[in-house]
């Protein structure tokens, strides 16, 4: 592989000069206001750095819609092209070391010479993800209706060996979990017999359970509705966790934020997974009405704080098989989608250290006394917090940048990958 134009640190700790200033004031001046309600900023710093995420590999090349998609320049090409921006991410932010990669668009043609250059660039891989909601060249049986549940054995037969498959690429890649969303349901009523349907889905789910390594865990991701508009197979959180309960102790699920109906209380089901023992993981995003997979944060800033309000409050009480899987799961159509993810991974490392800085014997006693207000004000107490100069100091102490956006445009990355990566034609990011 011919090098490639790359942000060196140095380039990274020369721009974090101009800033280091302005930080050291902020950092100081919060760090005495922190002071002042009992919290050592050196804690929140620790905390921060301590925050990671995965990145999808399917979100570095510009996402669309069905009705278009407007490639950006020096689109990568390829999962290596792919890795090599996920790099560029972690690089600046510091909190991205792993990638979530999708089964086929990222089939790699040698499992091990890729994990080897992920581990170049310093990377490593989470969950991987099937892929039965789409026809792939070459495979005899079509999931037009359907795939782990379709009517006929021999489409969920072959359903089943693609998500084996993609364990087996996983294995070899280092990763410990699979992802399994699909898209089975019915666009009109009768089309599918619910009850059926549901025991075709835990027999073929059953046969995947199998193939998992003992150190393994499979996600079911859940969601409302798209592609199918009437009825799917697993449209929310309690048939995924009843799934999850017939399958094993390996088997969790997965909340995908934009999966759920518009105004569902997200943070409660994230409360119950976690009491129940069955919460594997998130895919962060956010949305205004379906699942428009928006940059996370940019929507409902309060909710994902309340989510994470939920995860440290599970995480400091000790709470039973609490080991969540963060992963990022957007589609950028309008922006560098190096951009949106490193201010993404910004925004949920942002939630997690606001939430760290909740009162929590100050929220118990009020919800002992049912003194609503003094509980509301100590969850906006932590959330109207500015702690910018807490995840700044955590990027810049490992390496990263003070102010990524700013360092990553005045690197003009972008436009030499535009020359590198001439344009092809029809290439897809892998959603459209
Ligand atoms: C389905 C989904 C799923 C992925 C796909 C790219 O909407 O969230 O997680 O496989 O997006
Ligand atoms: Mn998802």
């Amino acid at each position: 592989m011919n090098t490639t134009f790359a942000i060196n640190d140095s380039f990274i700790a020369e721009q974090n000069r101009k800033a280091k200033a302005w930080l050291d004031e902020d950092y100081e001046h919060l760090g005495r206001q922190l002071r002042r309600r009992g919290v050592e900023i050196e804690d929140l710093t620790d905390q921060a750095q301590s925050f990671k995420v995965a990145v999808p590999s399917w979100g570095v090349g510009t996402g669309g819609t069905r009705f278009a998609r407007f490639p950006g320049p020096g689109e990568p090409r390829g999962v290596y092209e792919k890795l090599e921006d996920c790099a560029t991410i972690n690089r600046l932010v510091r909190a991205t070391p792993t990638v979530s990669l999708h089964i086929p668009w990222d089939k790699p043609e040698d499992p091990s010479e890729l994990r080897e250059f992920a581990a170049s660039l310093g990377l490593g891989f989470d969950a991987m993800n099937s892929n039965t909601f789409q026809d792939h060249p070459g495979q005899k049986l079509s999931y037009k209706f359907g795939s782990l549940t379709h009517p006929d054995h021999a489409v969920r037969e072959q359903a089943v060996e693609h998500n084996m498959e993609c364990i087996e690429i996983g294995k070899k890649l280092g990763s410990k979990a699979h992802t399994v969303w699909i898209g089975d349901g019915g666009n009109f009523p009768g089309q599918q017999h619910f009850r059926r349907t549901l025991e075709r889905y835990i027999e073929s789910l059953r046969e995947i359970y199998k193939a998992l390594p003992d150190d393994w865990r499979v996600f079911i991701e859940h969601k409302l509705y798209e592609p199918a508009f009437y009825s799917t197979v697993i449209n929310d959180w309690g048939t995924s966790y009843y799934c999850a309960t017939q399958l094993g102790p390996k088997a969790q699920c997965l909340v995908d934020l934009g999966h759920h109906a518009p105004n569902v209380n997200i943070e409660m089901i994230v409360a119950r997974l976690i009491q129940f023992g069955k919460l594997a993981g998130f895919h962060f995003n956010d949305s205004k009405y379906g699942d428009d997979d928006l940059d996370a944060g940019s929507i409902k800033p309060f909710q994902l704080f309340l989510i994470f309000n939920e995860l440290v409050d599970a995480e400091l009480s000790g709470a039973a098989d609490f080991n969540p899987a963060y992963m990022l799961d957007q589609s950028h159509n309008v922006t560098d989608p190096i951009e949106s993810l490193m201010l993404s991974a910004v925004e949920l490392q942002r939630a997690y250290v606001q939430a760290h800085l909740v009162d929590r014997a100050g929220l118990e006693a009020a919800q002992e006394q049912c003194d609503a207000i003094r509980a509301l004000a100590t969850l906006k107490q932590a959330f109207t917090t500015d702690v910018a100069p807490v995840i700044a100091m955590a990027r810049q102490r490992a390496g990263g940048a003070i102010d990524p956006l700013a360092v990553y445009r005045a690197s003009g990355y972008r436009q030499r990958k535009a020359e590198e990566r001439p344009a092809v034609l029809s290439i897809s990011a892998g959603i459209v």
